[in-house]
């Protein structure tokens, strides 16, 4: 079978997950519009002849109190857990209601026995007290899989970290002995497609309770006029929301029954997300979802707050080599270039980098593990052609300039530095290039296998090796902040001077 081209991927990010059309068949769902209550779309596993009517005519008044009280609440409305009327048409014990874009989507299910619910309510403060006492992003995730692990029942629980690419890191996980660990496994970004990653913004906890679930068709009054259905319905936020037929089969090939899924968004971007398998079929009533969703936030909170520590004791290391430049720049008065061009080996710690262009004024020097002259110049023009005067860095060199040609071994990856004094003023750190070892879940470059025409999910997880070569340790945030300091420290000190010169000439 000839590899797909790479475009069929993107069939992946354009299927619109948050209209499927269909629920999954544990509950039932009943959607009114806004405006004058009138039951518009409902799942095919309830009586069709309560579409078009008005909800106060046809529906237990519990429903339309908790769909007022939707209406005026939002988002907040989904963690709240209404008793369901339970009639002999909808035999239901809850319901949870919520409201989006003039619709209010009444959704109705029945906790199953088997948890025990109370047990959870009770240990969410343990949970809660061991995720603030620890003491690393990874030490919280490990505590995190571990608790919630013995919260919910599950079979494999795991922190999954993307980059900024979109492809992902099993990072810690907590799973039955007999299964086959994914801790340390990446998976490329196509595994969980941008909309869907866009979509977990909004949706924060997710669940499918059958993998081999049959859908329930959502149906809709007959188009009439003024009351056309024209756009398939939002189902964005329904927690009984029907899913991909793809991502059904992804989890087939990986062996799961259930999955429950919870978003970390430190910093209103999606960091990663909480994963939990089953392999037989598995439900999550609302009490234990409004709990995990509690777990995410906090988790989400601690994530940015530890991250931000993680920063700051990075910084304080090295922030002693800048003092030391500083001082020397400070005191060299006429010639603060001169100082820093003094010891370069503390401009090359500084960034923990094997080499570095120095390039202000009319000076132009190469100090450590450099390419050469003519490619560093390259390089810096390159960068700076797309960045403008901003910072900015690349562990990929090799992709950046094709006229660059071979950089043999020397330079992976470079960090640029404009320096405002004048326009051709700049310093660009190297790293040397390191073969880095990828343990990926299945082959990273066939994400998909083609059948008969038909896209569908690789069929094997088993780890494959990539060896990434001609890159360097990836720049972190703290290496441009460093950066950053150098730069105002330098245009300070020349400043300062110009100042004392022009007074001088006056
Ligand atoms: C969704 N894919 C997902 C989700 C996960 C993954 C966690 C969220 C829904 C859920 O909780 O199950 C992927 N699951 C993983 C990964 C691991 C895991 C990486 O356990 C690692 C351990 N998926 C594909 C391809 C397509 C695809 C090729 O592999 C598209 C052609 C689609 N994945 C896909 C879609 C969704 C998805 C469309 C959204 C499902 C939805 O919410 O409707």
């Amino acid at each position: 079978v000839p590899a797909p081209p790479a475009a069929d991927l993107t069939t992946c990010d354009r299927e619109p997950i948050h209209t499927p059309g269909s629920i999954q068949p544990h509950g039932a769902m009943i959607v009114l519009d806004a405006r004058d209550l009138r039951v518009t779309h409902i799942s095919a596993n309830l009586p069709t002849r309560l579409l078009g009517r008005p909800a106060p005519e046809a529906l237990d008044n519990s429903i339309v109190l908790a769909a007022q009280t939707a209406l005026h609440e939002d988002g907040h409305s989904l963690s709240r857990i209404h008793a369901a009327p339970r009639t002999p048409e909808l035999p239901y014990s809850e319901m949870v209601v919520h409201h989006l874009d003039g619709r209010i989507y009444a959704e109705f299910e029945t906790p199953v026995s088997d948890h025990d619910e109370a047990g959870a309510v009770a240990g969410v403060q343990a949970i809660i007290q061991a995720l603030r006492r620890t003491r690393s992003r990874q030490e919280l995730c490990d505590v995190a899989v571990r608790e919630l692990k013995s919260l919910t029942g599950f079979d494999r629980v795991m922190a999954y970290r993307f980059d900024p690419a979109g492809n992902g890191e099993v990072i810690a996980e907590a799973c039955e002995p007999e299964l086959e660990p994914f801790r340390g496994l990446h998976f490329p970004a196509s595994d969980i497609p941008k909309q869907a990653r866009q979509l977990y913004l909004r949706q924060r906890v997710r669940t499918i309770a059958d993998v081999g679930y049959t859908p329930v068709p959502i149906l809709t009054e007959a188009i009439r006029p003024g009351h056309a259905e024209v756009a398939a319905l939002d189902m964005s936020l329904c927690h009984l929301r029907g899913l991909s037929p793809l991502h059904i089969e992804y989890l087939q090939n990986m062996g799961v029954g259930a999955t429950l899924a919870i978003s970390l968004i430190p910093d209103d971007a999606l960091w990663g997300m909480l994963i939990c398998h089953h392999r037989t079929p598995r439900r999550v009533s609302a009490r234990v979802r409004a709990l995990c969703d509690l777990i995410g936030q906090l988790m989400s909170f601690l994530i940015g707050e530890k991250g931000q520590n993680e920063r700051l004791a990075e910084r304080v290391v090295r922030a002693r080599i800048l003092d030391a430049i500083g001082e020397r720049v400070n005191a060299a008065a006429a010639m603060p270039v001169q100082a820093l061009l003094e010891r370069p080996e503390e401009v090359l710690e500084l960034l923990e980098a094997d080499g570095a262009l120095v390039q202000i004024g009319n000076q132009t020097q190469l100090f450590g593990r450099t390419p050469t002259l003519p490619q560093a110049l390259t390089i810096a023009a390159t960068m700076r052609a797309r960045h403008g005067g901003e910072a900015a860095a690349t562990n990929a060199l090799g992709t950046i300039a094709p006229e660059l040609g071979p950089l043999s071994g020397v330079a992976g990856g470079a960090l640029v530095l404009p320096i405002l004094h004048g326009p051709d003023d700049f310093i660009v750190w190297f790293r040397d290039q390191v073969a880095q070892t990828v343990t990926w879940g299945g082959n990273p470059e066939k994400p998909v296998e083609s059948e008969a025409g038909r896209l569908t999910p690789r069929k094997s997880f088993a780890a494959w090796q990539s060896v990434v070569q001609g890159q360097c340790q990836p720049w972190k945030e703290v290496d441009l902040e460093l950066a950053k300091d150098l730069r105002r420290l330098v245009t300070t000190a020349m400043l300062r001077n110009l100042e004392t010169q022009t007074k001088l000439a006056g």
